[in-house]
């Protein structure tokens, strides 16, 4: 791939993406092997939604991550996996194996009556296999929806009906730290409320294993051992559903974010070469989990795209102590290294003897996502872990962008701080007020939003367009709304400022408070909530809620708790409120509206200043909530 060398390459780069965006993605698209050309590039609209990239082009991306590499670097390490247990082997994959074990396991696939175009649930942990079954679903053309094995049964249960999925690739049990994660027992109770699901295969990672359903469930191994060895890439239409991926929006359940092969794959593959300036040999290691978008484009697509060496860890970063990822760091030599702003804000809570007490010589380019990076963690992370010598690149993206939009290019771009600095080629961003008039010139401050598609884009929501053109495209006609508010100072670089609508990022998780509503609200004892961020030192923001209890408890720390353990049934843990606030009343408009203004002030701490509370029904509230806050956030 030709990527961008200098800050004068990045600027010709950029003009010609806007100049003449077709002429541009048709180079960068010729970097990879299609099946068959194209006959045009891009058709698109943003109202009504319509995008369609490279249409009339056929390819396969496994064939792209694997095959394409094979004659050239067949032998070098694609995958390094380094497990929990810090004594336990590590596993090294090298390109021709991952492509013998894709290729056999496409085949298990097949034998077990998936064809392309099929949903597959991927409800795995952190191990070389959930590579392999998102390639081989890839492979053979079968759409992957990776749920995070953090997730509830029921959270589970509600992704593969909505997805409408027939196999459930899972694993007996999950490592993380010292705990073990008994991942088969919540599949068994999600699928007992999944009627497509017509076979799980299961992956053997321990001695013991675990309970078989007769006629559902199969090994991993013996169906292996049973599966022939060749399976040729399945030709797919660039326009074709490669996955599906839940993300919380702020209204109402999940959504299936859908991608497609070929815009994917270029967007993937060019991201990941320009904004890690990724040199060949070089170890490459992105902590996200695969079931999240990080993982996808860039622990799995992006670096084999590239026939990078891409690490997995199955682990956490305070196992067996707070010196895990550096411990790692060394070990393995790492050149790159991409985490989130919650780990690096965790980590330098146990202070700097932990990286200080590693060889970090190897480390060339460090990455930041999920959230707004706070100075102090910046410079923590720059100082303490690249030890001055490594640039950040803070990279502003999100699960329906399918790759970095604004990021600092490493040595090339000028970094600032919390910056998210300069679009990426391709990448057209502008700020509008509430009204969506643009806000031109610098600095200025408003709703971020994009112009103009790239490949990367997500193309409809599973089984719901008008949905997708409802949150993204509805809110100013013309433009995609990112739902980000965004600060653009004087010399036109971007600092994302959060949210500005009813999500919450929590320690990277994006989680809808409605989502966190109707979980507290299946408490037999709740009648009403009302969920809202708060900032918290370390996952970024927290998770406050208040709850209006039927009969005021007989203890009310028990049902606190309660409140907890509903959330972790529905959702998952990453949702459990922080702070649970017992309230009489919620602070409602006349027309019924909550006014979560107030709520975020007295979660924030605010005693005063609450701005115009006259048309709320029952302005007393307000002071009963505030007292009732005093104390409780700790
Ligand atoms: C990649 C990912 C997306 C949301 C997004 C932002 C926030 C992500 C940054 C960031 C400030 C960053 N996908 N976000 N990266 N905010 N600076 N570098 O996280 O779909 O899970 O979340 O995350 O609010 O809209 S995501």
């Amino acid at each position: 791939m030709k990527t961008i060398r200098s800050y004068i390459d990045y600027l010709q780069h950029y003009q010609h993406s806007t100049d003449n965006p077709e002429a541009f993605w048709a180079e960068v698209a010729s970097h990879f092997r299609w099946q068959k050309p194209w006959h045009s590039v891009l058709q698109w609209s943003f109202n009504p939604y319509q995008v369609r990239w490279f249409e009339g082009a056929q390819l396969n991306l496994s064939e792209n991550c694997l095959d394409r590499h094979l004659a050239t670097q067949g032998e070098q390490t694609a995958i390094i996996w380094e497990p929990n247990d810090p004594q336990a082997p590590v596993r090294r994959l090298s390109y021709r194996e991952l492509y013998e074990q894709v290729n056999q396991f496409a085949n298990v696939l097949k034998n077990n009556g998936v064809r392309k175009g099929d949903r597959v649930c991927i409800y795995m942990p952190m191990v070389p296999e959930a590579a392999v079954a998102m390639l081989a679903c890839a492979r053979v053309g079968a759409i992957h929806s990776v749920v995070f094995a953090g997730f509830s049964a029921q959270a589970l249960a509600d992704r593969i009906n909505d997805a409408t999925c027939s196999l459930v690739l899972t694993a007996d049990v999950g490592q993380r730290g010292s705990k073990q994660l008994d991942i088969k027992a919540i599949v068994d109770e999600a699928l007992a409320a999944c009627p497509s699901v017509q076979r799980a295969i299961v992956l053997q990672t321990t001695p013991k294993g675990c309970p078989m359903h007769p006629t559902r469930d199969r090994w991993w191994h013996t169906e292996l051992a049973q599966a022939a060895a060749d399976c040729p890439p399945e030709p797919m239409e660039a326009e074709d559903m490669l996955f599906i991926l839940y993300t919380s929006g702020s209204t109402g359940k999940p959504k299936g974010v859908v991608h497609t092969c070929g815009g994917y794959m270029v967007y993937a593959g060019y991201t990941f070469a320009n904004v890690f300036q990724y040199q060949p040999a070089e170890v490459y290691w992105c902590t996200a989990d695969v079931g999240w978008i990080t993982g996808h484009s860039y622990l799995l697509y992006g670096p084999l795209l590239n026939g990078a060496t891409t690490l997995m860890f199955e682990g956490i970063p305070t196992y067996p102590d707070p010196g895990r990822f550096w411990q790692v760091c060394e070990k393995h030599r790492v050149n790159i290294f991409y985490t989130a702003p919650t780990a690096i804000r965790s980590l330098m809570s146990f202070g700097e003897k932990y990286p200080a007490a590693y060889d970090l010589s190897s480390l060339r380019v460090l990455g930041s996502v999920g959230e707004p990076i706070n100075e102090e963690a910046w410079h923590w992370y720059h100082d303490n872990v690249g030890r001055g010598r490594c640039p950040i690149t803070d990279t502003w993206w999100q699960t329906e962008t399918g790759g970095v939009m604004i990021a600092p290019l490493p040595r090339i771009t000028v970094q600032k701080p919390t910056f998210a600095t300069l679009p990426l080629p391709g990448i057209q961003p502008i700020l509008v007020d509430d009204k969506g008039h643009e806000i031109s010139g610098n600095p200025a401050e408003g709703n971020l939003c994009l112009k103009f598609p790239w490949p990367g884009m997500l193309r409809t929501t599973y089984g719901d367009h008008s949905r997708c053109q409802q949150n993204y495209f509805a809110t100013y006609p013309g433009l995609y709304f990112t739902g980000d508010g965004c600060r653009r100072d004087e010399d036109g670089y971007y600092r994302i400022t959060g949210r500005v609508d009813d999500v919450i990022n929590v320690s990277g998780h994006r989680i809808g408070t409605a989502e966190v509503e109707n979980a507290i609200n299946e408490h037999p004892m709740v009648v009403e909530s009302a969920v809202v961020g708060y900032p918290h030192d370390i996952k970024g923001q927290g998770i406050y809620a208040y709850v209006i209890c039927s009969d005021a408890p007989a203890d009310a720390d028990e049902f606190r708790r309660e409140v907890l353990r509903e959330v972790t049934r529905v959702i998952g843990p990453i949702a459990k409120p922080d702070v649970v606030q017992l309230v009489d009343g919620l602070p409602k408009t006349r027309s019924g509206k909550i006014m979560r203004r107030i709520l975020r002030k007295i979660a924030e701490g605010e005693t005063a200043n609450f701005g115009d509370t006259t048309t709320l029904l029952d302005p007393t509230v307000v002071d009963r909530i505030k007292a009732g806050a005093a104390g409780l956030r700790g």
